[in-house]
């Protein structure tokens, strides 16, 4: 390998095994399209679309363009009692392309920080509406929705949570997390079993009174976890749950926004409507950081009150609604609208879900599991090494094959461009397999 080690030694990687990595680093220094290339030349077929976020393919020349043309025009103006045009823009087009009712936004720079913004928005909500009472979370097993403070109460990941156990937000309870192998094993899409684990909602608004709640979020599919998407019936009963006890829904959709199920939203393809949405990810295509969320008029309204000079939310980051991310983020709804992703994206789920399931009957493989074009594989741990046989996989599909697939524990995970071609695919699952087949 070309990077000398002592160079390696400063970056403290996030979610990677730091001294692992460092033996035999994967280096990417550039992308384009459907590949990245590596340090030592090697183009890599990217099976995981950045990281959920890169939809349209590394690089896409038009949201290369926006940026080299804002950076150059304007990098930074504060959006504190000032604003820039673009970040008015984008709002616009975002609101514009969400379900109904969801005509405003505020913007963040992640889906961590979406997350907790979201959490703080729902309890803003109940405050001003005279419900200051209603401070109760709910979240559920196995729910991934960031790493700040609010975000990882909410969460149900055990290792993010394990150090922080006692300082975790308080006020938190979680549902069960909506899938058991012993049930939903190699459903294709969303599985029939599963809609009454909605009802833990119900039990916990019994248990402390569905007045004291003022939220539950939620994944519309689960990505961390390695791909759960909602038995049938599930966010539909949640929903009824919410409204009989006044308790707001916060779909998490920092990936399933923006064309990973075939839709501009989850709300929409699974036709049920929270009270907000959080965002990040596919909202610059990856290019540039930045989340949003984004907000029903009842509760955006329920702020709007007092002297008009008086701010309403006391909250924001200096670079919300940053004027680069905000161009990438217009390029990105440019394309997706001009190219017809979404429509691609969905004409792209029954291949990508008969591939997947062309693993079923491995005998390594455990599960399979897909919805949109979110897909996961779930092969046995080793006996005594949880997770060793998944990283192994990872690795050897980058070394040998020259694909990037994401690990996490034991189970693969795939998020395929949303323009992706199917010979690529074809290939690409085809290594997948070499390298299953072949591993201990
Ligand atoms: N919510 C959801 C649903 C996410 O998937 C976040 C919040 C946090 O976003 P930021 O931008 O703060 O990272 C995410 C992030 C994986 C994986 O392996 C997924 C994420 C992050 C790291 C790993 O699936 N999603």
């Amino acid at each position: 390998m070309s990077a000398p080690a002592e160079k390696l030694d400063a970056f403290w990687m996030p979610f990677t095994a730091n001294r692992d990595f460092k033996k035999q680093p994967r280096i990417i220094t550039s992308g384009s399209g459907h590949h990245y290339t590596t340090l030592d030349g090697d183009r890599i077929y990217d099976l995981f679309a950045g990281l959920w976020t890169t939809g349209l393919g590394h690089c896409h020349p038009k949201i290369v363009e926006a940026v080299q043309k804002q950076v150059a025009q304007l990098d930074y103006s504060m959006t504190f009692q000032s604003g820039n045009d673009k970040s008015f823009a984008l709002a616009d087009r975002v609101t514009g392309m969400a379900p109904d009712g969801f005509n405003h936004v505020f913007f963040t720079n992640s889906g961590s920080e979406s997350v907790d913004t979201a959490l703080k928005i729902a309890l803003g909500y109940h405050r001003a509406r005279g419900e200051g009472n209603r401070t109760r979370l709910i979240g559920r097993e196995r729910g991934y929705h960031g790493v700040n403070f609010g975000g990882m109460s909410v969460g149900g990941m055990v290792p993010n949570r394990k150090v922080f156990s006692p300082n975790l937000i308080p006020g938190v309870d979680h549902m069960r997390a909506t899938m058991d192998i012993e049930h939903t094993a190699f459903s294709r899409g969303q599985p029939e079993w599963g809609a009454h684990l909605a009802d833990d909602l119900e039990r916990l608004a019994g248990l402390h009174d569905g007045s004291n709640i003022a939220a539950v979020i939620v994944e519309p599919v689960a990505g961390s976890a390695g791909v759960l998407p909602p038995p049938v019936g599930y966010l539909e009963r949640l929903r009824e749950i919410c409204d009989k006890h006044g308790i707001l829904l916060i779909f998490d959709e920092v990936i399933t926004a923006f064309g990973r199920v075939g839709k501009a939203f989850g709300a929409e393809r699974f036709d049920v409507m929270p009270d907000i949405i959080t965002t990040a990810k596919g909202l610059t295509n990856g290019v540039i950081p930045m989340g949003g969320v984004l907000v029903r008029d009842h509760v955006y309204d329920a702020f709007m009150q007092g002297p008009d000079y008086m701010i309403e939310l006391f909250h924001g980051y200096t670079y919300s609604g940053h004027p680069v991310a905000a161009a990438a983020g217009l390029a990105a709804m440019d394309v997706y609208e001009e190219e017809g992703i979404f429509e691609q994206a969905q004409s792209l789920e029954k291949p990508f879900e008969d591939l997947l399931h062309s693993f079923a009957d491995h005998d390594k493989v455990i599960d399979v599991r897909n919805f949109g074009l979110m897909g996961a594989i779930e092969m046995a741990p080793r006996k005594g090494a949880p997770g060793a046989r998944g990283l192994e996989t990872h690795k050897r599909c980058f070394w040998e094959e020259k694909l990037m697939v994401r690990n996490g524990m034991d189970i693969l995970s795939f998020s395929p461009f949303l323009n992706s071609k199917l010979d690529d695919w074809n290939q690409a699952f085809d290594s997948v397999r070499r390298v299953i087949d072949s591993i201990d």
